[in-house]
This record gives structure tokens, C-alpha cells and sequence, in this order.
């Protein structure tokens, strides 16, 4: 396995590399990062603690032990990168590194000269410390919850990483995709259209072939990080792609009956085949966009041949629902480097930020900051970054905005729509983009495109030099508060004195 030197250098600058899981609990319980809660079932009370965990700032990380009716050590660990500081510890960056620019910076430097590192077969590992076949399959051994009321039954994988191979390469790619539990050993995988998985799991229903797949239900937290970043290509491997962004090739066994590669220190894998035919009930679930949108729908099944995990397994939790959850605070940063980075390459000069904010779900708003400097500039920003490889699913509003408005600051945005943007010069409508099932704002039968607004809220290129003096801006506003934010605070000290 070959290290570039640059990647070489850049994990020089990082934390030695958690191994495991149980690893990177360690750390974050050092930082006081994590919390153990005893006795919370999993029928409601799990579901309901990670919503509240989700909806608040500075929540910790939660490991689920003594779930009524399983053993104790049977653990579901949730909100893992849920916040900076928990970020830091997932991409082995030390504690200073855990704010908004430290974050940006980390990935602004990964993303620029980025290169895969291939993962590396090893002979076993900690995952085959227990395999269950045969009649002893059972996922619901495992203390799944049903995460939100109105489900249809309990998702094992909603942090899932779902392994499937191309019938036509060696391209082996990995994408969240969640799972219902249908029996002891059947599940379901639902990929909406579009997605990498899905165009590789159609390939084989088309050939009416069996499809081998494996579904780490227990992995880590970087690991998870990668399935779920859209924008990694066509064709190139979630598996590679975390390998580089770990800086050391992710180490990974072959599954006994399909042969396909998952880590090897992974909590819990379910290996199975999905016959081309069959076909089964799944949902509702709580969506991504806060609705039981999709509803309930059939989907193919997956038929268990083998779990494996290790001794007091864990099972990595990231349910969905009104947005921000725990995804959406984590991949605000990566999404949005991912789309100044796309940007770039594709050839649009001068864009001095990319922010998708949690709230949209880092999908329904992607806001893009630009220098303009020739005209039509802030069009090509609007349309191209609305329609990245990261961007272009599920959007619904795209803004562009000049360099001195604070797109992480919502009132910021608002202002800068409210106050240079005249609807009738500033707005376009984009019909027929890349939408789904899960849309609730499209009619339940017409569901697959939806339309983008284009929001030009930047001062307009003709007339900028005589537009209105801001009367404060964001950057004289950092710098008060840089000087005199301690007077917020009727019990700090005065730092002059
Ligand atoms: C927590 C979470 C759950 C997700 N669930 C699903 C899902 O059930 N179905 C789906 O198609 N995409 C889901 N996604 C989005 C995909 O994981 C994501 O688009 C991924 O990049 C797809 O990878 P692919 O293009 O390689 O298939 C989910 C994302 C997250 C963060
Ligand atoms: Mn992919």
C-alpha cells in the first residue's frame, strides 16, 4: 500500500488513528463526550432520547446499555459526530481543531489533492469472534429500536453500510441505505432512485440475477461518515475514499458465503442475497425531511446467510426525522467542502464558501458565497452549485450571496434575500431536478423530479458600486464582538482591568 507523501505529511499533523469503535468511545469519553444511559427500551424510549439528542446543540454521545430483554453489554451507541468536538475525535484531529473553522480547514485540505488509499485484506479479525448460520439467525437478537411511532417495524441499519459489488468491475461501493427487520432472518434495503446502489442493484435485478450484499450494522463512525457522503464518483469506493481521508488503508475480511469485504473490526455484519424476484412490504419511516413521506412501499429482500459480530456487540444508530439529526450536523462540513471543491473543478472562479445548513437537512438549501466579478458570475454559482454531484438530490432552494454575508448565520442570509434580491430580476425556477419518493411537497403519485428556486441575493452586477452602504457588516460585527462579547456575560470580568 502506497502513502502519497502528502497524505503522509497531513496525518503527521492528526491524532494517531482510533482502531475500532470501542476505540473511539475511549476517547470521547475522555472528553467527557459520552454518556452510558441504563434501561431505556427499545420500543419507544431509545427513539424518542435520540430525537431529543438530535434537537439540541451540545448533546452527548449516548450508549444504550441493559435494554429491557436483552443482555447487558448488548449496546446501541448513537449521536456519535454529532457535534465539533465528537468530529474532531471521528476524523483524528485534536481538540483545537473542533470549531467551524478547524473543521473547514481539515476538510478544504483533504478534499484539495485528494487521494484513495485501497483497503487491505487481512487474514481475520475481530468481527468473527462469533458467526451465526443456519437456523440460529435471528436480527432481532440484536436490541434494534423502533426509532420513530408511526414505523413499520424496527430498522437495524439506519447507519448502515450497505456493500454491494458491480456485476461488470471490481468497483465495490457503500451507501446508507436503511433496513427493516421482516423476520428473523429476512431485511430490506431501500435506495431511492438515483443513488450509486441502486444503479448497481439494478444491473442484477435486470439480469434477473442474485445479489450478494453485506450490511455493517455496527460500524464506525468514520466508516459511516463515508457511506453516507454524497458526492464520492461513480465508480470509485467508499471504502478507498475513507482510507484516504483516514490517511491508512481501512483494513477489511471477506464474508463467507459472498466473499464481499467489510472491516474487519466492525461490531456487526449481515451477509446475505437479495433474489431478483422477491419482494416485500416496507416502511413507513421516519424521513430525512421530517415526514413518513414515502409511505409504505415493496422493496427487494435480503436473505440472511450469515451474521457475524463481535462479543457484546454494538449497533451504530443515525436515525432520520425532522431535520438537523446527528448526520446533518456532521455533514454540513464535509458536504459543503465537497461542493467548493466541485465547484472549483468544475471551473467557477472565486467562490469564497459553500454552506449547507443542518436544518435544511444539508440538502434543501445550499448557499454559495462569490466574488463576482464578471456578469452572469452569481448565475453560474447558482446553477452549478445546485447541481454538484453533492448537491443535485433532493434540493429545493439554491442562494448566492456576496462574500461579506455569514452564511452560517441564517438572519445574515435572510437579510442579504430580504435586501438585494428584487424577485422579478433575482429568481429562477429550475423544473424537472433530481427529486424522490421521500418529497412530501410533490403529489404522493407524481413523485421523482421536483423544481429548485434560484435565489440571486447578491448586489446586482450593473449597479453594485452604487448600491446602498451596509450600515453594519458581518465582518465589523466579528471584530466587536472579537473585543467587547465579554460584556454579554453580567458575570464576566472585565479582560481591560
Ligand atoms: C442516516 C442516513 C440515512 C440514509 N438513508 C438512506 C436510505 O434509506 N435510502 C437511500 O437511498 N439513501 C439514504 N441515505 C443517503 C445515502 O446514504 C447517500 O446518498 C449515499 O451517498 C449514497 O451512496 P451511493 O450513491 O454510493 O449509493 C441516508 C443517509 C444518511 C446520512
Ligand atoms: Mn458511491
Amino acid at each position: 500500500m502506497a502513502i502519497t507523501r502528502d497524505v503522509a505529511q497531513k496525518a503527521a499533523e492528526r491524532l494517531s488513528p482510533w482502531r475500532d469503535t470501542r476505540e473511539w468511545m475511549a476517547r470521547a469519553e475522555t472528553l467527557g463526550e459520552l454518556r452510558v444511559v441504563h434501561g431505556a427500551n427499545w420500543e419507544s424510549e431509545i427513539g424518542a432520547i435520540t430525537e431529543m439528542l438530535d434537537h439540541a446543540e451540545e448533546s452527548p454521545c449516548v450508549v444504550f446499555d441493559d435494554i429491557p430483554g436483552y443482555p447487558s453489554g448488548h449496546r446501541v451507541i448513537v449521536n456519535c459526530s454529532g457535534n465539533p468536538a465528537r468530529q474532531a475525535v471521528t476524523l483524528g484531529l485534536p481538540p483545537e481543531s473542533a470549531t467551524h473553522d478547524g473543521l473547514f480547514s481539515f476538510w478544504r485540505g483533504v478534499l484539495e489533492d485528494f487521494s484513495p488509499i485501497p483497503p487491505v485484506e487481512v487474514a481475520t479479525g475481530p468481527i468473527f469472534e462469533n458467526i451465526v448460520e443456519g437456523d440460529a439467525i435471528d436480527l432481532e437478537a440484536f436490541p434494534v429500536p423502533v426509532w420513530h411511532p408511526l414505523d413499520g417495524g424496527r430498522y437495524i441499519g439506519t447507519a448502515s453500510m450497505n456493500i454491494l459489488k458491480d456485476p461488470d468491475s471490481d468497483w465495490v461501493n457503500v451507501g446508507t441505505y436503511r433496513n427493516q427487520i421482516f423476520s428473523r432472518d429476512t431485511m430490506g434495503m431501500y435506495i431511492s432512485p438515483g443513488k450509486h446502489g441502486r444503479l448497481i442493484r439494478d444491473k442484477y435485478l435486470a439480469r434477473g440475477e442474485r445479489i450478494p450484499v453485506a450490511v455493517v450494522v455496527g460500524a464506525d463512525p468514520l466508516l459511516f461518515m463515508a457511506s453516507c457522503a454524497e458526492g464520492i464518483p461513480y465508480g470509485q469506493s467508499e471504502l478507498d475514499w475513507a482510507g484516504g481521508v483516514r490517511g491508512e488503508a481501512v483494513e477489511v475480511v471477506r464474508g463467507k458465503h459472498t466473499g464481499l469485504p467489510f472491516p474487519a473490526n466492525a461490531e456487526i455484519v449481515i451477509e446475505g442475497w437479495i433474489d431478483p424476484e422477491e419482494r416485500h412490504d416496507e416502511g413507513p419511516y421516519g424521513e430525512w425531511m421530517g415526514y413518513y413521506a414515502s409511505g409504505e412501499g415493496q422493496t427487494p429482500v435480503i436473505r440472511v446467510a450469515a451474521i457475524y459480530h463481535r462479543t457484546n456487540p454494538i449497533l451504530l444508530g443515525c436515525p432520520q426525522g425532522k431535520p438537523p439529526h446527528e448526520d446533518n450536523r456532521f455533514l454540513a462540513y464535509l458536504k459543503s467542502a465537497l461542493i467548493e471543491n466541485q465547484l472549483k473543478r468544475a471551473g467557477v472562479p472565486k467562490i469564497t464558501g459553500v454552506w449547507c445548513p443542518p436544518v435544511s437537512g444539508n440538502r434543501m438549501m445550499t448557499i454559495v458565497a462569490v466574488d463576482q466579478s464578471y456578469p452572469g458570475h452569481a448565475t453560474q454559482a447558482l446553477l452549478v452549485g445546485g447541481q454538484t454531484g453533492t448537491s443535485a438530490y433532493a434540493g429545493r432552494i439554491v442562494v448566492a450571496v456576496d462574500p461579506d454575508i455569514d452564511i452560517f448565520d441564517m438572519d445574515d442570509v435572510l437579510w442579504a434575500i430580504m435586501t438585494r434580491c428584487d424577485p422579478d430580476r433575482d429568481i429562477t425556477i429550475i423544473k424537472r431536478a433530481w427529486s424522490g419518493p421521500l418529497d412530501p411537497a410533490i403529489h404522493p403519485d407524481e413523485r421523482g423530479f421536483n423544481s429548485r428556486l434560484l435565489i440571486d441575493a447578491t448586489k446586482p452586477w450593473e449597479w453594485k458600486d452604487r448600491f446602498a452602504e451596509p450600515v453594519v457588516t458581518a465582518e465589523v460585527s466579528r471584530e466587536t464582538r472579537r473585543q467587547w462579547g465579554w460584556i454579554l456575560d453580567p458575570q464576566a470580568p472585565d479582560p481591560r482591568m
